[in-house]
């Protein structure tokens, strides 16, 4: 049974290769004109960025190396007697392109909880926050705290070589990964009052103890809850805010805590990650005012009117995606098998009926379809995860695994500083004067 990092070191020089090759016989071919409407609209489809654990078709949604997501849950390795895939076979995936095995995936979840306890200075960091600090400004700061202790900081300042860099941020990486639960953990808990924190366990799988540590683990269902979040939560290509901004801070070298933790301030925002928190707060809104079971002709006034007060309808529309999301589908098809008669989700499949016929209607968003975050909020509530706030650290917790996989390789085929070029608008009038 090989490990990951010695799977990791066999696959590499064949990668380096391969990118040469390909830099070779492409590099000077163009993807076409870049347009000036996109520098000013937010960069909207322009071909920028390398990413290898995940690709996004607009039609299809995303696929994790070449695999979508029934196939992930088809083949990933699965927890004895669960039925979702384990997040540690698609950190595996996402690492290398290839299925684990069951034992390899067992020593992934070994190693995460032998890394899991994080320094008692960042402990009280947590505990020192005010309650009323948002839980992923409290995460961020975790995180960054983390840095105290980079492999690659440390070995970066002894001076490494530079072929030697993807070494230390593997450690990096798989140490950021494991200590999640236990800040995750510990926020809720104070934030939520829920009591002591408990000792991870070395022979339980990621998404076991991360569900023991918010109070959760007594139930199955949750846990499995946990493993297909995770897993879908996981990774959206590379230009997403929280993707983007990982592996940018990366290239300056920064260290996989350093960088994560800047990806979780763009997950926080509502146009992004947040959106799961958004969401709940408006079905909630929703619910208190129309009372249980509203009638269509009611719930579609409510939709018209939040877009009349000039507010997006959370969870719906997406960058680049065209179609229902995958990821709503997963999660859907979840409470369809676990809790088709629960009140919230029947609301929010009542609202999937009717707000895309409401975008398409008003006539603005590109796409009227439900994201992942239109439904995610709907299932924690339902085992009583009901504190919304915290949705986003979750998301957090998953897109740790798309990041650090993608920190990992650039690292490993030596990507550049990012740079890209900028220019005021005076410089555009300028330029294209006569053109
Ligand atoms: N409700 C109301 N209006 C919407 C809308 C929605 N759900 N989605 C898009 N629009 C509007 C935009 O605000 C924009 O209006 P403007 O012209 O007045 O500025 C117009 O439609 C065109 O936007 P677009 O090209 O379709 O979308 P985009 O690529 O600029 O933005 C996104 C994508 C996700 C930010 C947007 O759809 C949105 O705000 N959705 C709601 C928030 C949300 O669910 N975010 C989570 C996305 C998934 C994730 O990252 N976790």
């Amino acid at each position: 049974q090989t490990s990951l990092k010695d799977r990791l070191a066999e696959l590499i020089p064949a990668a380096q290769s391969r990118v040469k090759e390909v830099r070779a016989e492409h590099g000077q071919k163009a993807f076409g004109p870049v347009l000036v409407d996109q520098l000013y609209g937010g960069m909207r489809g322009l071909p920028a960025l390398i990413w290898e654990g995940s690709v996004l078709d607009p039609e299809e949604g995303i696929r994790f190396r070449g695999k979508t997501i029934p196939d992930i849950q088809a083949e990933l390795p699965k927890a004895p007697g669960g039925d979702e895939p384990l997040p540690e076979g698609l950190f595996w995936l996402l690492v290398t392109g290839e299925i684990p095995t069951q034992d390899q995936v067992t020593a992934l979840s070994k190693d995460w909880a032998a890394r899991a306890e994080i320094p008692a200075f960042v402990e009280e960091i947590i505990d020192r926050c005010p309650p009323t600090l948002h839980p992923m400004s409290q995460f961020s700061l975790a995180v960054t705290a983390l840095n105290h202790d980079s492999a690659f900081a440390a070995a970066y300042a002894k001076g490494i070589n530079k072929k030697e860099y993807w070494g230390p941020v593997f450690e990096d990486s798989m140490d950021l990964i494991a200590k999640l639960p236990n800040i995750a953990g510990r926020i809720y808990r104070n934030v939520y009052g829920r009591g002591k924190l408990p000792a991870v366990d070395l022979n339980k799988d990621y998404s076991a103890n991360l569900a023991t540590l918010l109070g959760f683990g007594d139930n199955a269902t949750f846990v499995e809850l946990m493993r297909l979040y995770i897993t879908i939560h996981s990774d959206h290509e590379g230009g997403n805010v929280s993707a983007h901004t990982g592996k940018l801070v990366g290239s300056a070298l920064s260290d996989p805590f350093l960088a994560f933790a800047a990806s979780l301030n763009g997950l926080a925002g509502p146009l992004h990650g947040l959106a799961n928190q958004e969401v709940l707060v408006w079905l909630t809104k929703m619910q208190q005012s129309l009372g249980p079971d509203a009638e269509d002709d009611h719930v579609k006034e409510y939709v018209w009117s939040t877009l009349k007060a000039g507010q997006v309808v959370p969870g719906y529309g997406h960058a680049v995606l065209r179609k229902t999301d995958p990821r709503y589908v997963a999660q859907r098809a979840f409470a369809l098998k676990h809790l088709p008669d629960d009140k919230l989700f029947k609301l929010v499949a009542q609202v999937y009926k009717l707000v895309p016929d409401i975008l398409l209607a008003a006539g603005k968003a590109k796409n009227p379809w439900p994201n992942v975050d239109a439904h995610s909020g709907a299932l924690l509530t339902h085992y009583g995860l009901r504190e919304m706030q915290f949705y986003t650290v979750l998301f957090g917790v998953s897109r740790a695994f798309g990041v650090a996989a993608q920190l990992i390789w650039d690292r490993a085929l030596g990507a550049p500083l990012e740079r890209p070029k900028s220019y005021s608008t005076e410089a555009i009038a300028r330029m294209f004067k006569d053109r």
